[in-house]
């Protein structure tokens, strides 16, 4: 574990749920709120149109002191030097991604099995992440896991598990008791019309439900 970054609630920032709006505003509402770690999420603009706000995105969250991660791509989180990579199962397995990034680099790894889980902790993940815990309009060809799966794979990991698909600030507590260690949401955050007030409905939600636990990244 590398300690720097606590595992509560994880927001990742992605531009098709934020209405239109700039991905900085939702990243400013983030911080405001009291968020600590974001990820960058895109899935339809090419690297050379992704790479100016991704670069503004990183020095924001720099300058806040909070932790930042790129989703897919090995390259981007390499070329603006983020705090962690986040990898689903059609990406580069981790066993690779983890032999390229520098240490100081977390890792995280989407699963939807236990079978998944626990190879993503075998091969470096720094912490599993398990989705859909709900029905969620964000990826809705989205694998439907329950907190069934929350649980069966907390007694089989040592690695931190977040949970993700469909999280809001009412179901968020529950998510928590299944043995979750960390919240990640899109549409709770980058949806909501005061992304700031989001977030801090979240960790209001999250963090009482964590206090036993202590998971950095
Ligand atoms: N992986 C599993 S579900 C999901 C991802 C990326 C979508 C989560 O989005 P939301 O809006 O928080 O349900
Ligand atoms: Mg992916």
């Amino acid at each position: 574990m590398r300690g720097r970054f606590e595992l509560d609630l994880y927001v990742i920032l992605d531009r098709t749920a934020s209405h239109g709006r700039d991905l900085r505003e939702i990243l400013d509402g983030v911080i405001a709120g009291g968020g600590r770690l974001v990820q960058f999420r895109e899935k339809e603009w090419p690297l050379r149109r992704c790479l100016p706000l991704l670069e503004d995105l990183r020095r924001r969250a720099r300058q806040a002191g909070i932790g930042f991660a790129v989703n897919d791509r090995l390259d981007l989180a390499l070329a603006v030097e983020a705090d962690g990579l986040h990898l689903g199962q059609d990406d580069l397995p981790a066993s690779v991604a983890r032999r390229l990034l520098p240490p100081s680099m977390f890792l995280g790894v989407s699963t939807h099995t236990g079978e998944q889980a626990r190879q993503a902790e075998r091969e470096g993940a720094d912490y599993v992440a398990v989705g859909s815990i709900f029905p969620t309009a964000t990826k809705p060809e989205f694998q439907l896991v329950g907190l069934d799966l929350l649980r069966e794979v907390r007694g089989q990991i040592r690695a931190p598990l977040v949970a993700i698909g469909g999280i809001t600030v009412d179901n968020a507590a529950q998510v928590v008791e299944a043995g979750a260690d960390g919240v990640a949401v899109i549409s709770a955050v980058c949806g909501a019309p005061d992304p700031a007030e989001a977030t801090r409905r979240l960790l209001e939600r999250i963090r009482p439900s964590l206090t036993a636990r202590d998971r950095r990244l």
